[in-house]
C-alpha cells in the first residue's frame, strides 16, 4: 500500500526530578546536602532512512513517546539522561507542525536529522540550592515536561524530472525503458496506482531521477480519477515531461489533452504549472493521421514550448530526449520546496508552554491553585521546613498569586487548597 500522508502524535521525555539527600558517613555528624540532578528527557528525532518510500510505518503506529529522564541520586548522582526516540521517515517527508500549520522540516538527504520535540530538563537536586545562610536545603526542583507535538508528515518525493499526462499515454514505458524501474505497463487507464521513481543515466556521471505518476484526466482537481493527489510527488522536480499521445488510436485530439492536463497542473498550483515544460509526443510508431499531429506541432511551437517525438515502445527518439533533459537540468537550479521555520521560531511563535504556570480554581469557601507550576511547586517544597515554606511563600507572592486571589474576591481566613494540602489565607 502506497501511504504519503500521516498525522503522529510526539512526546517528548519529562526531566527527571532533582532529590533530596544529606551525605551520611561515618564520623561525620552533620553531612552536607548531596541530593543529585535529575536526567533530561529524551529528545524525538527525525531521521531520513533513504531504504523508506512510504509512510506506511505511522498508518497503525500514532504515539511516538521518548524517555524520560531518570531522578537524580545520592551522592550528587546526576540521574541518566532519557533515551534519544528516532523516528525513521522516507526521504522527501515535509513535516508540519498541526496546531500552527507551519512547516518545521524538509527531510531530504541533505537535511536528515530534525529535532520535533525537545526533552524536558531536570530537577535540581537539593546540593544546588545550598547558600552561605541555608546550609542544609530540604527541599529540590521537579523535572520539566517533555514537548508534545502532533505533527503531519507528507511525503514529496524527490524527483527531477515529472512525467504528467492522460492515462494510457505511455508514461510508465518510458520510465522503464530508460531506468531500471519496473512499473506496471498495461493497455488501459489508470495502470499506474502509485508514483514510481527510476534513475536515468544517458550521460556518464549526470544521473538524474525521474518519477512517474497516476494519469490525470479533466476535473482531477475536484477529484474525478485519481485526482491531484499524486501531483504533490512532482512538485519538487525541476523540469516536467508533458506526454501526448499523437497517435489519434483513442480517438481523442491531442491539443485538447494537452490543454486539458495543463489546466489541471494550473488548478493544482500556479508554480508547478509554469515550471520548465517538455512536450513528448509519444506512439508517433501508430501515427494515423499526419494531419493531426502535424496541428500538434505546430501548436506547441506556438506555445513556445519544446517538442520532441518518441516512440516509448520502439525507443526511437528516447535517446536524444533524455540527452535534452540531462542538458536543460544543469542548468536548472534546485529550488527549496517551502519557507520552512526553525523549531526555535516555532517556539517563539507558539503561545508558550509555561512549565510554571499556576491556575486558580474557585469553589465554595475554598480557591484551589493547579497547573503545572503547582505541581512542580508542590514537589519542590518541604512543608516541614520553615526555610522551604518560606521559599513556597516568597515564590507564590512573586507569582502574584495572593493578589489574583484577592482579586477573585478571597477573604482572611478562607481556604486554599493545593492538592490535599490546605492552608488558611492570611495577607
Ligand atoms: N505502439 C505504442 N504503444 C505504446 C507506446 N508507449 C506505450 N505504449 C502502450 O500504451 C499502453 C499504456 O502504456 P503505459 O506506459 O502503461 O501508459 P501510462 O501513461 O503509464 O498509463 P497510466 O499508468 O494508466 O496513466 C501500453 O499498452 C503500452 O505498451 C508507444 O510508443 N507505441
Ligand atoms: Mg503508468
Amino acid at each position: 500500500m502506497f501511504v504519503d500522508q500521516a498525522k503522529i502524535i510526539v512526546k517528548a521525555g519529562d526531566g527527571g526530578n532533582g532529590i533530596v539527600s544529606f551525605r551520611r558517613e561515618k564520623y561525620v555528624p552533620d553531612g552536607g546536602p548531596d541530593g543529585g540532578n535529575g536526567g533530561r528527557g529524551g529528545h524525538v528525532i527525525l531521521t531520513v532512512d533513504s531504504g523508506m518510500r512510504t509512510l506506511m510505518d505511522f498508518r497503525y503506529k500514532k504515539k511516538y513517546q521518548a524517555a524520560n529522564g531518570a531522578n537524580g541520586g545520592k551522592k550528587n548522582c546526576y540521574g541518566k539522561d532519557g533515551a534519544n526516540l528516532i523516528i525513521k521517515v522516507p526521504p522527501g517527508t515535509l513535516v508540519k507542525d498541526v496546531k500552527s500549520g507551519v512547516v518545521i522540516a524538509d527531510l531530504t538527504e541533505q537535511d536528515s536529522q530534525f529535532i520535533v520535540a525537545r526533552g524536558g530538563k531536570g530537577g535540581r537536586g537539593n546540593s544546588e540550592f545550598k547558600t552561605s545562610t541555608r546550609r542544609a536545603p530540604t527541599f529540590a526542583e521537579a523535572g520539566f515536561k517533555g514537548v508534545e507535538r502532533e505533527l503531519q508528515l507528507e511525503l514529496k518525493m524527490i524527483a527531477d524530472v515529472g512525467l504528467v499526462g492522460y492515462p494510457n499515454v505511455g508514461k510508465s514505458t518510458l520510465l522503464a525503458r530508460v531506468s531500471k524501474a519496473k512499473p506496471k505497463i498495461a493497455n488501459y487507464h489508470f495502470t499506474t496506482l502509485k508514483p514510481n521513481l527510476g534513475v536515468v543515466e544517458v550521460i556518464r556521471g549526470q544521473s538524474f531521477i525521474m518519477a512517474d505518476i497516476p494519469g490525470l484526466i479533466g476535473g482531477a482537481a475536484a477529484g474525478v480519477g485519481l485526482g491531484h493527489d499524486f501531483l504533490r510527488h512532482v512538485e519538487r522536480t525541476r523540469l516536467i515531461l508533458h506526454v501526448v499521445d499523437v497517435s489519434g488510436v483513442e480517438g481523442r485530439d491531442p491539443i485538447e489533452d494537452y490543454q486539458v492536463i495543463k489546466g489541471e497542473l494550473l488548478q493544482y498550483n500556479e508554480k508547478l504549472a509554469s515550471r520548465p515544460t517538455v512536450v513528448v509526443a509519444n506512439k508517433t510508431d501508430l501515427l494515423g493521421d499526419d494531419q493531426i499531429f502535424e496541428d500538434f506541432k505546430a501548436f506547441i511551437k506556438k506555445e513556445g514550448l519544446t517538442l520532441f517525438s518518441i516512440s516509448a515502445a520502439t525507443g526511437q527518439g528516447v535517446d536524444q530526449l533524455m540527452r535534452y533533459v540531462t542538458e536543460q537540468l544543469a542548468n536548472l537550479p534546485i529550488e527549496p520546496l517551502v519557507e520552512k521555520m526553525t523549531l526555535e521560531d516555532l517556539e517563539l511563535l507558539e503561545e508558550k508552554h509555561d512549565p510554571y504556570r499556576i491556575d486558580i480554581v474557585k469553589g465554595d469557601n475554598v480557591y484551589e491553585l493547579t497547573g503545572e507550576g503547582i505541581a512542580r511547586l508542590v514537589y519542590s517544597t518541604n512543608f516541614d521546613d520553615y526555610d522551604s515554606l518560606r521559599r513556597f511563600e516568597g515564590y507564590l507572592r512573586r507569582r502574584g498569586i495572593f493578589e489574583r486571589l484577592r482579586e477573585m474576591g478571597i477573604e482572611e481566613g478562607q481556604t486554599v487548597r493545593i492538592f490535599d494540602f490546605e492552608f488558611e489565607f492570611y495577607d
